[in-house]
């Protein structure tokens, strides 16, 4: 089975086939852009995007929408976090973090479905703890400062431990285990 996958981001996609080769799911970069609404909460973004871009198509979609909120900035970035990565960087958020010691944070990710039946959305979240400094060249975006719990290395270090825990590795279980039973 193909799945439509509008994002702009093919590490996305990558990640979203490792669960999908479990299920026989093939999800396909679709490269149609959609406005991000203005919501603290990413099922909220994940379903107006996955509704504007069946909109446009016509066809089932899927769109995801991630978030890292820092427990010490009152979950910042949170639902802004592709906004403040492209202004402020890995660099930025630990030069707000500074030297405080509450490191907590959490990714959280919504994927937004979109048939004409409507929208449906599944979300996964990793808590884990922000480094006190970038490590590992691999995966994308603030996979070089988040550490997640029990882990030692940062999702950047070893990205194939976050391909097997990662908040998107749950959202896409939910999702797939849903689509094919249906
Ligand atoms: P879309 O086209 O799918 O929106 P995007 O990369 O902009 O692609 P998001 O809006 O969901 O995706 O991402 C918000 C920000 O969080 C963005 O800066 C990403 O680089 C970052 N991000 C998303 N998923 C991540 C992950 O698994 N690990 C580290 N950073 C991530």
């Amino acid at each position: 089975m193909k799945i439509r996958f509008a994002t702009s981001n093919p590490y996305k996609v990558s990640e979203g086939n490792v669960v999908g080769a479990g299920f026989g799911i093939e999800y396909v970069q679709l490269k149609e852009p959609y406005p991000e609404i203005r919501d603290e909460d990413v099922s909220r973004v994940a379903e107006e995007g996955a509704r504007f871009v069946f909109d446009r198509i016509n066809k089932p979609v899927i769109v995801e929408d991630t978030g890292l909120f820092i427990e010490a900035l009152n979950g910042f970035p949170g639902s802004f976090s592709a906004f403040v990565f492209g202004k402020l960087g890995n660099n930025g958020i630990l030069k707000l973090l500074g030297e405080v010691e509450n490191r907590k944070a959490e990714f959280i990710s919504a994927v937004g479905y979109c048939n004409q039946e409507g929208v449906r959305v599944f979300k996964g979240s990793v808590k884990g703890l922000i480094a006190d400094r970038k490590k590992g060249m691999g995966g994308f975006g603030y996979d070089p400062i988040f550490i997640p719990a029990g882990q030692k290395k940062t999702f950047a270090e070893d990205p194939g431990m976050k391909e097997r825990i990662s908040h998107r590795n749950k959202a896409f279980q939910r999702f797939s285990e849903w689509i094919v039973s249906i």
